[in-house]
Parts: C-alpha cells; structure tokens; sequence
C-alpha cells in the first residue's frame, strides 16, 4: 500500500477515507488529522461524492493520538482547538452520511472518530478502548458527550475509567454500533450500507444530519420550528418531488441528489 497517511477513492457516489498508518494501528499525527479534515471538507463540496466510509488499513481502526509524535502533540489546548475539534465537526456537519467501519482496535480519539460517524459497522473482534484514563488524559474529541448520551452517566464512567473494554457487541447493546459483521464481510457491508445511502435523497439526508445535532440539545418548540424550516427547504428538491412521482407510479424511486 503506498505510504499515503490517508487513502481516498470515490466509486459509485462513496467516498472511502483509509487511515494507513498500519504500523502504528493508525495513530493520528498532525499530517492524517489535517488531510483527514481536510478530506470530509472536499467530500461536503464533492457533487460525486453522496457518502462516505472511513476505515483503518491493517489490523487497527485508529489508536487515537500518536503518542510519539512528540512536543506537537503535547500543545493539547491548541492541538485539540485546531486540528481535533475541527474534525469532529466536519463529520458532524457533513451534509452527507458517514459510515465508519471498525476493522480493529479503536482507542483514544479513534473511538472518538469512530463515533462521530452516522453509523458504525464493526468486525467482530472490533475493540472500543478510550485509553485515555489510562495515560492521564481526559476523554476528549466529543466522547464523553458521546458516551453519556448512550449509556447513561454511570456506564459511561465505568466504560472511561477502562474497567472493561468495550468489546463490538457490547458497543452494539449500547446503541453505538449499527452492525457487528465478520471480519471478512465488514469492507463490503460497509460499502453496500453507504452506497445504499449514496443512492437516497442526499440533501434530505445532509438536512436529517442537521436536525439530529440541534435536536440533541433543543426544547420541543426549538426542534418543531427547526423541522419545519427544514422540511420547507427538502419539499423543494428534485428528490422530492421523484419520490412522489415514484410513489404514485409504484417504483422505487431514483434519487439524483438534488
Ligand atoms: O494533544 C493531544 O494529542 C490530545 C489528544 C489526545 C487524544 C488521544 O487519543 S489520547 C489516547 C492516545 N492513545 C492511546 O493511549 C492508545 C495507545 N495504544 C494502546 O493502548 C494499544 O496499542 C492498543 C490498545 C490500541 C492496541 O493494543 P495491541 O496490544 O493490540 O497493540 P500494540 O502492540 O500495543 O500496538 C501495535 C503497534 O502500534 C506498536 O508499535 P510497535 O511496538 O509494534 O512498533 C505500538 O507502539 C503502536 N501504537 C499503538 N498505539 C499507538 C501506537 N503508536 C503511536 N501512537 C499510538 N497511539
């Protein structure tokens, strides 16, 4: 595989982001975290590219931080202000689906990027370790925010506090991981879930994603207005306009994303 940090290939409306730092269970160094940033920024502005997967090559997901990237990694308030945070929220506020798929290990801040994502698929020896606790750190990158959402503040302290590692059907129980596929069908179950999501009606899609994050934090009146305000710009798509032609005609509808 080339020496890349990060590999990209576009086939069919998906775009797929492979970490490749393999030796080093994809760590982030400040090179993949830029191009990784700066890879979800080109897929929001991409007409070709309606989804995406990210994936770790090798037998690791992401061990988070590289822990030998030396004093540039110990700058944390700048490091997290500049480079971390911003990925997050362009997973985040990516007008587009992401899937990760979990091939391996997970830790630190690659369990972080892994649950920003959409939707997670995991092998079945996938491990979910927030490692952080165990080096002096505090979660970051939006897990705790994360965590506490789906296990509830109790679990999510134990789960951070590393008394056990969250193996990928545990992950599943708690709601944060999709599917748990064998290892030798995650490549091709996260592909078909993205290209299957790369075929729907992409700025309802891109508008649902918006209406999650403010809902995580709004009152009902807050979340009603929002939905209404969105809903006014979907109903005027292309896409909706073919899915009631579809509907009416009773076929599956071609969305063109528009
Ligand atoms: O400013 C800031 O940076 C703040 C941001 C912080 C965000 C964070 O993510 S903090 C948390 C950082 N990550 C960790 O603490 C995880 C460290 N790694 C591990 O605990 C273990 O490696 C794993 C649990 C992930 C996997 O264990 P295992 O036994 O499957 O693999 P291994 O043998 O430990 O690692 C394999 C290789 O990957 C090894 O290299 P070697 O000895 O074969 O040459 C190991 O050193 C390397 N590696 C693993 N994790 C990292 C790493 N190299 C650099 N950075 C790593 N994080």
């Amino acid at each position: 595989m080339p020496d890349e940090p990060l590999l990209t290939e576009v086939v069919d409306g998906v775009s797929t982001l492979t970490l490749n730092r393999p030796d080093a269970l994809n760590a982030l160094n400040g090179e993949l975290r830029r191009e990784l940033t700066a890879a979800f920024k080109a897929a929001a502005r991409d007409d070709a590219t309606r989804a995406v997967v990210i994936t770790g090559a090798g037998r690791g997901f992401c061990a988070g931080a590289d822990l030998r990237g030396g004093s540039e990694e110990r700058a944390f308030r700048a490091v997290l202000t500049n480079e971390y945070n911003p990925l997050i929220a362009a997973i985040r506020s990516l007008p587009k689906p992401v899937v990760a798929a979990v091939n391996g290990v997970a830790a630190g801040a690659g369990v972080s990027l892994a649950l920003a994502a959409d939707l997670v698929v995991a092998s079945e020896g996938a491990r979910f370790v927030p490692a952080f606790n165990r080096i002096g750190l505090v979660p970051d990158s939006g897990l705790a925010r994360v965590l506490v959402r789906a296990a509830g503040r109790h679990r999510a302290f134990e789960i951070l506090m590393g008394e056990r590692e969250l193996g990928a059907g545990e992950a599943h129980d708690l709601g944060l991981v999709a599917s748990v596929v064998p290892a030798d069908r995650l490549a091709g179950a996260a592909r078909e879930l993205a290209r299957r999501l790369a075929d729907g009606p992409t700025i309802a899609i891109g508008l649902t994603k918006r209406l999650l994050n403010g809902a995580e934090d709004a009152t009902l009146d807050e979340s009603l207005a929002a939905e209404a305000a969105l809903q006014d710009v979907a109903g005027r798509t292309d896409d909706h306009a073919e899915g009631v032609a579809a509907f009416g005609e009773k076929r599956d509808p071609r969305f063109g994303g528009r």
